[in-house]
């Protein structure tokens, strides 16, 4: 089986390749075809930015195709930034900007009050009528400064409470076993091995 990953993200695609690296299927990126969208998020939820890009990108190919819609939400920022994490600070900037506005905008907001979760939607589209989804979940705190070299995004200022990292100190694969992200992909793992006994019949 084939499966195209519907991101122009190639931090996700890492992470998400990584947990899907032993199962039979052939992940494919935009890399491997000649043209490929950068689908317009016109939703307003995670679920529904995560369809469109499923729905989107196997419109394109005619394979199956796996999205992933993220975000984090600050509880003190009323969810903030939400369904907008990846232009919180305006259209084409960068990660750092994000952060930089974030960690303006929790200024003087204690410790206790600086829990936030990341979260994570992913659609499998199987054909036009049949789309399933799944999400995952982390909780965590917003530190007051930026640090640590790995991950992406919002990970330099996310702090896993139980060991104290921040997801910027973590390798991918200690990031892919508590995310957000890693444990939607537990579930998508679970939906592919599924289909393909299925397909096997
Ligand atoms: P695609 O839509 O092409 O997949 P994107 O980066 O635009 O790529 P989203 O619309 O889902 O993806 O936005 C997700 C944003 O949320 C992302 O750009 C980061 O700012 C943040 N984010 C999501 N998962 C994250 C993670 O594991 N670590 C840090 N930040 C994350």
């Amino acid at each position: 089986m084939q499966l195209v990953l519907a991101t122009n993200n190639n931090d996700k695609i890492k992470e998400i390749k990584a947990l899907l690296d032993d199962l039979p299927v052939t992940v494919l990126t935009r890399d491997d075809f000649l043209e490929f969208i950068n689908v317009e998020e016109t939703g307003t939820t995670l679920e529904e930015n995560a369809i469109l890009k499923a729905r989107a990108i196997f419109d394109l190919t005619g394979l199956p195709s796996l999205a992933d819609d993220s975000g984090l939400a600050v509880d003190a920022l009323d969810g903030e930034p939400g369904v907008y994490s990846s232009r919180y600070a305006g259209e084409n900037v960068t990660y750092a900007d994000n952060n930089q506005l974030l960690l303006v905008k929790l200024r003087g907001v204690a410790e206790d009050n600086r829990t936030a979760r990341f979260s994570c939607v992913m659609a499998i589209c199987w054909t036009a009528e049949d789309i399933e989804t799944v999400e995952g979940e982390v909780e965590g705190l917003i530190a007051e400064e930026i640090a640590g070299g790995e991950g992406f995004g919002y990970d330099p200022v996310f702090v896993y409470p139980p060991t104290g990292q921040r997801f910027s100190e973590m390798t991918l694969e200690e990031k892919n076993a508590v995310s957000h992200r890693g444990h939607a992909l537990q579930k998508i793992r679970e939906v592919i091995i599924n289909r393909t006994n299925r397909t096997r019949g």
